[in-house]
């Protein structure tokens, strides 16, 4: 069985040379133009970066390596027992572009239980915070501390040469993914059951089997919806705001934890994943104003409430998306093959919200995509499993972020991406180079 580093191995001479041909064919050709509106418009749709583990198309959603989320359901191997796909599945996928085995799968898994104990003083660190400290900001904070364990960082103070990069950047990557479930876990049990001991990441179980652990959940239920979920937010190509950060701050030669460490900041604004947080508050909110058996009706008149005092309806609309999203599907799915999920009030107040709110959002005429993103549907199911603090959402978000932004990391790396640095301009420069009075 070939090892994820072997694999990696025979696959980068082939990218490398692929990037060498375009460079040397294409570097002047042009593949699409900058319009003003974009500019002062977030960018948006501009062709500009290079992202090698998934594509999205506006209507049909994200592709990793060109698979699709029923595809990846498919094709990646699932936990002993389990049927979902499983977050190593994907990452393997993400890297290599490959299909695992079962059994490279297993080893990875192995891999990553071996290296997933957190180092005392990060234990330490978390440990002193403040439990009123948002998850976010305690992720951040260990993410970054971890960084004094960066093996990339210490080989390039003593001299390396730009072709070694990325094995040191993979090595931390993987040890970075690693420890991300007992970091997680450690904050959870610190901020909502601070004194009960956790247990340590167990050599027999897969990265989600030990986060659930961890947090302390015996669900095997809750524990395959983590894994579905973690797999399948785990890259949503590089332009949106977490990604691209990671890519931005490594394209420094910044190490990959405080390169995470700065995504996860990106991560934790409400209009990209703080927005799962944000979805449970605005239902619940609703709930308790409503009642349990609420009608469409009156949901409309409340996602209008919400409308006209100015605020977004969280969990709808997308940079890119103009479809519902393939991720809330899976998780819809995941929901629709068990009854009593269906019997939950959060979980179908959440279902009638969809039923209603495209509708609204398109008599409203605003957003650009009227569709919910994966981000209506993911806190519904662990708030009806028992994991209500929704504060603490956008963390498992943050578990599978590292996935693809750091998988990207170790391709910018061994491709030898340079530094970004894009060209701002002043309104006055614009109008100048328009010849705008
Ligand atoms: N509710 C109300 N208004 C919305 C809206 C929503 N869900 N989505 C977009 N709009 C508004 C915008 O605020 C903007 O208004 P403005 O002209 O007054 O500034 C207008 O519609 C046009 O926006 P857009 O081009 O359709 O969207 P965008 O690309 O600028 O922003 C996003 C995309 C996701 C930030 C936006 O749809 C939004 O705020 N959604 C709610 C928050 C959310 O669910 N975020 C999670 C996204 C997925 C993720 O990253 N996890």
């Amino acid at each position: 069985t070939q090892s994820l580093k072997e694999v990696l191995q025979d696959v980068v001479p082939a990218k490398q040379e692929q990037l060498k041909k375009l460079k040397a064919e294409h570097a002047q050709t042009v593949i699409g133009d900058v319009k003003v509106e974009q500019v002062v418009g977030g960018m948006r749709g501009l062709k500009a970066m290079l992202w090698e583990a998934s594509v999205l198309d506006p209507n049909e959603g994200i592709r990793f390596h060109g698979m699709t989320i029923p595809e990846c359901q498919k094709h990646l191997p699932a936990a002993p027992g389990g049927k979902e796909i499983l977050p190593e599945s994907m990452l393997w996928l993400l890297l290599t572009g490959q299909v695992p085995t079962e059994s490279q799968v297993r080893q990875l898994s192995a891999e990553l239980a071996a290296k997933g104990a957190l180092p005392s003083y990060v234990e330490k660190l978390i440990d002193s915070l403040p439990n009123n400290l948002h998850p976010m900001t305690q992720l951040g904070m260990g993410v970054a501390a971890l960084n004094k364990e960066s093996v990339f960082a210490e080989a390039y103070e003593k001299g390396i040469k730009k072709s070694e990069y990325w094995h040191y950047t993979l090595e931390d990557c993987l040890n970075l993914i690693a420890r991300l479930p007992a970091l997680a876990a450690r904050i959870y049990r610190n901020v909502y059951n601070p004194g009960a001991p956790i247990p340590e990441v167990s050599s027999d179980l897969d990265l989600v089997g030990n986060y659930a652990r961890m947090l302390g959940f015996a669900n095997e239920d809750l524990t395959e919806y983590l894994r579905l979920y973690i797999a399948i937010h785990g890259d949503h190509e590089g332009g949106n705001a977490s990604a691209h950060t990671a890519h931005l701050v490594g394209s420094t030669l910044s190490d990959p934890y405080l390169s995470y460490s700065a995504a996860l900041y990106a991560l934790a604004g409400p209009l990209h994943g703080l927005a799962n947080q944000e979805v449970l508050r605005w239902q619940l909110a609703m709930q308790k104003e409503l009642g349990d058996n609420v009608t469409h009706d009156q949901i409309k008149d409340y996602l209008w409430k919400t409308l006209k005092s100015g605020q977004v309806v969280p969990g709808y609309g997308h940079g890119v998306l103009r479809n519902p999203d393939p991720r809330f599907m899976a998780l819809q799915e995941f929901c629709d093959a068990r009854p009593e999920l269906l019997k939950s009030p959060i979980i179908q107040m959440v279902k009638k919200t969809y039923e209603v709110a495209p509708g609204v959002l398109k008599e409203h005429g605003k957003t650009k995509n009227p569709y919910p993103n994966v981000d209506a549907t993911s806190g519904c199911v662990l708030y009806h499993y028992g994991l209500t603090q929704f504060k603490y959402y956008t963390v498992i978000f943050g578990v599978s972020r590292a996935l693809g932004a750091l998988t990207q990391l170790v391709w910018a790396r061994a491709l030898g991406l340079p530094i970004e640095r894009p060209k701002s301009l002043s309104m006055d420069a614009i109008e100048k180079l328009i010849g705008a009075s």
